[in-house]
């Protein structure tokens, strides 16, 4: 048998770590993984890293691959039909055309994708939908995710992303960690907070869980979900009234902290103790010990962003970094730690309504003309794009024709199954006129698809992604692809073409190039340098050997903004949108699976991972919770909130409050997204996944509800087109 070895990325989570796969290339099949040496991991890799790969054979467990084009050649409510490439490709040109001559380019959504494609790929979407279709509504997953982030850290420090990176963290002296999950999450990156632990860093965990970080840490700060804003306001009281402020750094470095003492001014920690259910003390003693030190990092994940006040919390947690002057040196700063593999780098590739590549505004008209004069069109479109969460906005709350959107096309994301509120968006995708996924497997999406169209897979295509610190790292083919199936980044060239608008490369190294060319931090980071070192930080401006990329952001306090200088802001605390109360007297919050991920396609149809955890997932609910209800362990029970209700099992746990419920996102028949609501935040519109009001019931006939689970887990292999077996799998 022919024996192939490839290094490549993971294609999970933000962390990316080296893998090297073993393969038999007659039999086109992986034999063995296992971790290598790399930038972040260290040689090491998580539970996913191992054993993740399995979809790529195709088990049909949940979902199945796509295999060929398919259309609904009778229109709405019709089969699917496979049909040729040229076929499927045409009918997609031919309805985005007729749309667009009818309803203008705006009325065009498009998504794009965080995780298998790879920048080249997403890089391409945002040419086609700006250059061909001539709409800044493009967008991605890093909007109900991180872009609160990436909003609140512009606004203060000029720069969205990590300013440390992942290795940094394990010589920090203070880690504040709020609302992030590495164990469940980062796995790799938990590691660095153990190692820094181990060294003696003091750490301060901010979560109204209890989580592995909080077991470790020196402080835990078990504070009332929704509740971030007066914490980290009343921090910055606490430090500027104690005189712990970096006076020098502030004078220096930094603009308005006038108006942002006056805010937290109205923050003592006596007030804020009871909005937070915490004691004013240790309040008090994680702003001494954040103040305390020069390497003091802040970590931070959705427990900040997804809420209604995101980016204001954003804004303090830089403007608190910049309080104690801790920036611009190693193992110091801000880390909103990016989550899906490949987010940082589809945000980088311009894939998002208001900018281009490298971050580049598509309101600075030199931006626009540069861009216009690269892709050979006249103009490019100065107003920025719809938001995808805003959709449902633009579709069912929608009246006027004129101003709708009419369709959306879904490149490796699963609005369905991932989007706040599904009861809307189930309604959103059935009342748009033309949908569109192009994907890997069958997904809850494709059901609403007139067409859909079949990529390859990580594992099936080259490529490069940026994990979560900056790191453009390479992924290469590791096993032929199967089926009537092309690289992702063809297919869009393949439609582009066919609208007018040529795009013709031969591999994904060109669009790379392209990539670099046009946008000035990344432009060092070429191909060659990738193999070279392994992982390329941006900034990397030289293509020069000399130009190895930049470790950390905002060297010396010089920040990104257009004077250097950092801007003080935080705002006023508001509690969630939809609190608790007679009829639904508990608070849901949605967080991760560690064993599984995100709409689970994946993970999914991996035999390994199946087998240690499984539909209809658990809700988390405390024991005097339990007592109450009358529920046990493992129980179906009955969720439900002001839009919809499913069906999961009582997991009883000491690691939450009473009163409060956690579900995880990752199961279709428990579907948490039933029950969230679609409120956003007002700058990001980034939804309150991590808050809504909810009940929990018992259910009577046990019986029942377990054939109840079977008869749904059969129905949806049966819409995702899978052929069952007499003998369940
Ligand atoms: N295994 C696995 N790994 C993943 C993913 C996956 O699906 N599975 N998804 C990836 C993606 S897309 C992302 S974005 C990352 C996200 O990774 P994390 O940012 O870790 O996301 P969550 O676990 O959703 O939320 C983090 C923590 O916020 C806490 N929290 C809830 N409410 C509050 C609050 O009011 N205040 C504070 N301070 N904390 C609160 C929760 O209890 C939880 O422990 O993970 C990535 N990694
Ligand atoms: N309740 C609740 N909901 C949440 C969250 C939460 O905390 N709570 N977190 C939110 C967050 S942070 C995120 S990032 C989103 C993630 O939500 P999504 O982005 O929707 O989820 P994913 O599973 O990452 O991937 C989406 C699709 O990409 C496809 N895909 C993978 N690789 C490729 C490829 O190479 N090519 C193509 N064409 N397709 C590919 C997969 O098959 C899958 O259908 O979920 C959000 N939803
Ligand atoms: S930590 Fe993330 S990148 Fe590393 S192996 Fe696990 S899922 Fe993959
Ligand atoms: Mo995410």
């Amino acid at each position: 048998m022919g024996i192939k070895q490839t290094q490549t990325t993971c294609c999970y989570c933000g962390s990316g770590c080296q893998l090297l796969f073993t393969t038999d290339t007659e039999a086109n099949k992986i034999v063995e993984v296992h971790p290598v040496q790399g930038r972040t991991n260290d040689d090491k890799a998580c539970l996913k890293g191992w054993y993740g790969w399995d979809f790529l054979n195709d088990p049909q467990i949940l979902t199945k691959r796509l295999r060929e084009p398919m259309i609904r050649k009778g229109g709405k409510g019709g089969p699917l039909t496979v049909v040729s490439w040229d076929e499927a490709i045409g009918f997609v040109a031919e309805n985005l055309k007729k749309i667009k001559d009818k309803w203008g380019p705006d009325s065009i959504m498009g998504a794009a994708s965080a995780r298998g494609p790879g920048n080249e790929p997403n890089y391409l979407m945002q040419k086609f939908f700006r250059a061909c279709l001539g709409t800044n509504n493009i967008d991605h997953c890093a909007r109900v995710c991180h872009a609160a982030s990436v909003a609140g850290s512009r606004a203060t420090i000029g720069e969205g992303a990590m300013s440390l990176s992942i290795p940094e963290i394990e010589d920090a002296e203070v880690i504040f960690n709020i609302g992030y999950n590495a164990a469940a999450s980062h796995p790799i990156v938990a590691r660095r907070i153990v190692r820094a632990k181990e060294k003696g860093a003091y750490i301060i965990a901010v979560d109204p869980r209890v989580t592995e970080t909080s077991r470790i840490a020196n402080l835990h700060l078990q504070l009332k979900g929704g509740s971030n804003l007066a914490l980290t306001n009343a921090m910055a009281n606490v430090i500027i009234s104690e005189g712990l402020e970096d006076k020098r750094f502030i004078q220096e470095h930094t603009k308005d902290f006038d108006s942002y003492k006056e805010i937290v001014s109205h923050y003592p920690p006596e007030k804020v103790a009871p909005i937070a259910g915490l004691d004013p003390n240790d309040i008090r003693l994680a702003a001494r010990k954040y103040a305390s030190s020069k390497r003091s990092v802040i970590l931070w994940g959705m427990g900040v962003t997804q809420f209604s006040q995101g980016v204001d919390v954003v804004k303090s947690l830089c403007s608190l970094s910049m309080l104690t002057g801790n920036f611009g040196r190693p193992s110091t700063g801000t880390g909103p730690v990016r989550g899906q593999n490949n987010v940082q780098g589809t945000c980088d590739m311009g894939v998002l309504p208001d900018v281009f590549p490298g971050y580049q505004s598509v309101a600075d008209p030199a931006a626009r003309e540069k861009f216009a004069k690269a892709w050979g069109v006249k103009s490019l479109s100065d107003s920025p794009g719809l938001q995808l969460t805003r959709v449902p906005e633009r579709v069912v709350h929608e009246k006027d024709p004129a101003k709708k959107l009419h369709a959306y096309y879904i490149f490796g994301e699963d609005p369905a199954q991932s989007d706040p509120d599904l009861a809307e968006l189930r309604e959103t995708l059935a009342e748009l006129d033309f949908v569109v996924c192009q994907d890997i497997f069958m997904n809850k999406s494709c059901l609403y698809a007139d067409a859909i169209l079949p990529g390859t897979s990580w594992g099936e295509h080259d490529g490069c992604y940026t994990s979560s610190d900056r790191g453009f790292q390479r992924i290469r083919k590791v096993v032929e692809p199967v089926g009537n199936i092309k690289d992702d980044w063809e297919i869009i060239c393949l439609l582009s073409t066919a609208m007018g608008y040529p795009m013709k490369y031969n591999n994904t190294e060109e669009i790379w190039n392209e990539v670099i060319d046009l946008s000035p931090k990344f432009t060092g980071a070429t191909y060659q340098k990738m193999e070279r070192q392994g992982s390329v930080q941006w900034p990397c401006y030289d293509k020069g050997p000399e130009d190895k990329g930049s470790m950390y952001l905002h060297h010396g306090g010089q920040f990104a903004t257009p004077d250097g200088r950092g801007l003080f802001k935080t705002a006023h605390y508001h509690p969630p949108v939809e609190v608790e109360g007679t009829d639904y007297p508990l608070t849901l919050c949605t967080v991760r699976e560690v064993g599984h991920y995100s709409a689970r396609t994946m993970t999914g149809n991996c035999r390994t991972l199946r087998n240690l955890e499984d539909e209809p997932g658990w809700v988390e609910i405390s024991p005097e919770d339990c007592q109450t209800l009358g529920v046990v362990e493992g129980e179906l029970v009955k969720v439900t909130s002001q839009r919809g209700s499913v069906i999961s099992r009582c997991k009883k746990t000491e690691r939450v409050k009473k009163g409060a419920i956690y579900m995880t996102y990752q199961w279709w028949i428990g579907a948490c997204n039933e029950l969230t609501i679609s409120t956003l935040d007002p700058t990001s519109r980034t939804p309150e996944y991590k808050y809504c009001a909810a009940k929990v019931e018992k259910i009577a006939d046990q019986a029942w509800a377990w054939r109840e689970v079977a008869r749904t887990y059969s129905t949806i292999k049966d819409n995702m087109g899978i052929i069952q077996k007499a003998v369940n799998q």
